[in-house]
């Protein structure tokens, strides 16, 4: 009889996501720019049509066309539908897509020049939103983004996925020892792999498009992401309980072909950089208020959220500072401690 029930409600749940996905395809049109646009760029997301990497994008859809006087335009795709994180890099470096906008888990594995990247996957890195725009925006993430050079991938700058929380669909966690001997899904990057260990759990990499079926089909019991994209791509539905350890601060990276950027006149570029640094902006904006509105959404459709004590999840996770195995470089942690210590 219990199973049966459990055999039910799973099926419930692929039929929700099953139909969500359909509603998300048919959208999808909506965001293609404006047909008179001659110069397009076709920019994939793994996100959902309304989530805040979408948005962020339709805004600089929007100041692209309106700066290049109609003549250029970006076609958004989003949920996957070009491909996981690692591919789109892939194929944006060697230009067989135009553009991407992903998050930073899959980039310190990408090349051996990008290894430096996951510095910023330590936990409990920054503080608040505004200590890594500080950072990104400043030397360290002017840095990070310049070891793109040659890579065939022109890397704009740092957008938002935001603050990491916990789901799973067992109980209440609020202690790291609650999460002992749970599967759960992280990004492809070693360093979040490393610190779910640090926390007891056995951590599955794969990318985002993999997850609603190793949750149905139980490969993991949980997943990590910012409550933006918890709540837009509904894992809500399926997940019940979130809890806000604020692990990871998630940063995104537009990319652009290098190819196709070099490509533009002088004139082109500029109406390019200025689009996307306003988009940023305003992604960023968008995004916190998202992540602010998001909790009371899912709570009135009955999921239960548990604060945690943070600072015994710091403390968990402090081995991971000293994991030499991970490749984190001194230099770039101190000049990112200096902004987020002082
Ligand atoms: O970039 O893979 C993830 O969990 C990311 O947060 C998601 O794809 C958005």
């Amino acid at each position: 009889m219990m199973k049966k029930r459990l055999a039910a409600a799973g099926l419930a749940a692929i039929m929700v996501f099953g139909a969500s996905m359909g509603a998300m395809a048919e959208e999808t049109g909506d965001l293609l720019g404006a047909d008179s646009a001659a110069v397009r760029f076709k920019v994939g997301t793994t996100t959902a049509p309304d989530g805040h990497y979408v948005m962020g994008l339709v805004e600089m859809q929007r100041l692209l066309e309106e700066y290049s006087n109609g003549e250029m335009t970006l076609d958004i795709y989003p949920n996957s539908e070009l491909g996981g994180e690692s591919d789109m890099m892939d194929a944006v470096s060697m230009g067989t897509q135009d553009m991407c906008l992903v998050s930073t888990g899959p980039i310190p594995s990408f090349s051996t020049a990008t290894t430096n990247w996951s510095v910023l996957d330590l936990p409990y890195l920054f503080k608040n939103a505004e200590q890594a725009y500080e950072v990104l925006d400043g030397e360290v993430g002017q840095t990070l983004l310049s070891e793109f050079e040659g890579s065939g991938i022109y890397a704009v700058g740092f957008w938002e996925n935001g603050f990491r929380e916990l789901t799973n669909d067992t109980k209440e966690i609020a202690a790291p020892a609650d999460l002992s001997g749970m599967k759960i899904r992280t990004m492809e990057n070693s360093v979040h792999m490393a610190t779910y260990s640090a926390l007891g759990a056995t951590p599955t990499a794969m990318a985002w498009s993999e997850i609603f079926s190793a949750l149905q089909q139980g490969t993991v019991d949980g997943q990590e992401n910012p409550l933006a994209i918890i709540l837009t791509a509904k894992v809500y539905e399926v997940q019940k309980y979130v809890s806000m350890i604020d692990l990871f601060y998630s940063p995104c990276v537009l990319m652009i072909s290098q190819d196709i950027y070099d490509g533009l006149s002088d004139e082109q570029k500029a109406a390019f950089d200025q689009a996307a640094e306003e988009a940023k902006d305003y992604q960023r904006t968008y995004s916190q208020e998202v992540a602010l509105s998001a909790r009371e959404e899912m709570e009135a459709q009955g999921v239960t959220f548990t604060d945690v004590d943070q600072a015994a999840w710091t403390e968990a996770t402090a081995s991971v500072y000293e994991d030499s195995s991970l490749g984190i470089d001194a230099d770039m942690l101190a000049k990112i401690q200096a902004v987020t210590e002082k």
